[in-house]
C-alpha cells in the first residue's frame, strides 16, 4: 500500500499565498497581484496520495448533511442516457454500460468516451453549486462534469485512464463522490496485464461520501483508475468528474 500523507494546506500555490496570515507589507503587494484568491476562505484537510508518477489530493467537501442534500437533489436533476446512447463499443462489439451515464457542461462542448460522442446538457443548479465549490476550494476552473451512477456495488467502471485529447492535461480531474463509500484503484500502466515489466504496488482508496479526489498531473498519463464490483454494496453512489475540456485538444483553444 502507498502513504497518504496529510497536509493541511490548499492545493495550489495561489490558494496557499492568500490562506496565511499576511503582513501589511504582502497585503499591499497583494493588491498589484492579479492573481489573487481571497475566495479562498474554507480550506479543507488535504491529503496527499503520491507514488511514482502519480500526484492526488483528497479531501472531504462536504459534510454528511450537505452530502445527503446533494446527493438527493441530483436523483431529481439528472437525466441519464438511455437506449444506445448508454452502450459502448469496445474492438467492434456493443456493450451496455454497466451504471448509469450522464455530461454536463458549457454550451456546445462535447466530450468523446470510448467511441461515443457526447454533448453536454445545460448546467443543473446542484451541478453548478458543487462545480463552484470545487473550484473555490482548488483554485482550478471546469467547463464540463461527466456524471455516473452506480445502483449498487455491481455497477463499476474498468480500469482506463483520463487521457482524451479534449482534456486540458495540465488541469487536475475534480472527482467528487455521494452515496454510497465505494472503493477506487489506481494500477500503474507497467504494472499492467501478465508481460509488465515492473512491479508498481496498485494505490487502493476508499471514496467516502462527500469527498473530492483531484488527479493532477500526470497522473492520468501513468496511472489507470477503476471502480470495480463490490458485491457487499447495496446503496447508490453518483459520482461527478469535473473536467476542464479545451476545443480541439490544443491549448490555445481553452474555452473557460
Ligand atoms: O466513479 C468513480 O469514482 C470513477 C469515475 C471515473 O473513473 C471517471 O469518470 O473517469
Amino acid at each position: 500500500m502507498q502513504k497518504i500523507k496529510r497536509h493541511h494546506e490548499p492545493v495550489n500555490h495561489k490558494a496557499s499565498k492568500k490562506l496565511k496570515l499576511v503582513t501589511d507589507e504582502e497585503k499591499e503587494e497583494d493588491a498589484e497581484d492579479e492573481t489573487h484568491f481571497h475566495e479562498f476562505d474554507n480550506p479543507v484537510p488535504w491529503q496527499k496520495i503520491e507514488a511514482e508518477g502519480l500526484d492526488c489530493d483528497y479531501a472531504l467537501l462536504f459534510s454528511k448533511e450537505e452530502a445527503d442534500i446533494l446527493f438527493s437533489k441530483l436523483e431529481e436533476e439528472v437525466v441519464y442516457v438511455t437506449g444506445e446512447e448508454a452502450q459502448v463499443q469496445v474492438f467492434g462489439k456493443v456493450y451496455n454500460i454497466p451504471r448509469k451515464q450522464a455530461t454536463y457542461g458549457d454550451a456546445g462542448l462535447t466530450y468523446t468516451y470510448s467511441g461515443v460522442k457526447r454533448l453536454a446538457c445545460p448546467w443543473t443548479p446542484t451541478l453548478e453549486h458543487i462545480r463552484e465549490v470545487v473550484t473555490k476550494n482548488t483554485g482550478q476552473t471546469f467547463n464540463f462534469v461527466l456524471v455516473n451512477r452506480y445502483k449498487d456495488g455491481l455497477d463499476h467502471m474498468g480500469e482506463h485512464r483520463d487521457d482524451e485529447k479534449e482534456l486540458d492535461p495540465l488541469c487536475p480531474i475534480a472527482s467528487v463522490s455521494l452515496g454510497a463509500a465505494r472503493d477506487f484503484i489506481f494500477r500503474h500502466r507497467d504494472s499492467r496485464g501478465k508481460h509488465s515489466h515492473q512491479n508498481f504496488e496498485p494505490v487502493k482508496l476508499e471514496l467516502a461520501h462527500g469527498s473530492l479526489l483531484l488527479m493532477n498531473s500526470p497522473t492520468n498519463k501513468f496511472w489507470y483508475h477503476s471502480l470495480p464490483i463490490r458485491k457487499k454494496v447495496t446503496l447508490p453512489r453518483i459520482n461527478l468528474t469535473f473536467r476542464r475540456i479545451v476545443m480541439s485538444g490544443k491549448k490555445e483553444h481553452q474555452i473557460n
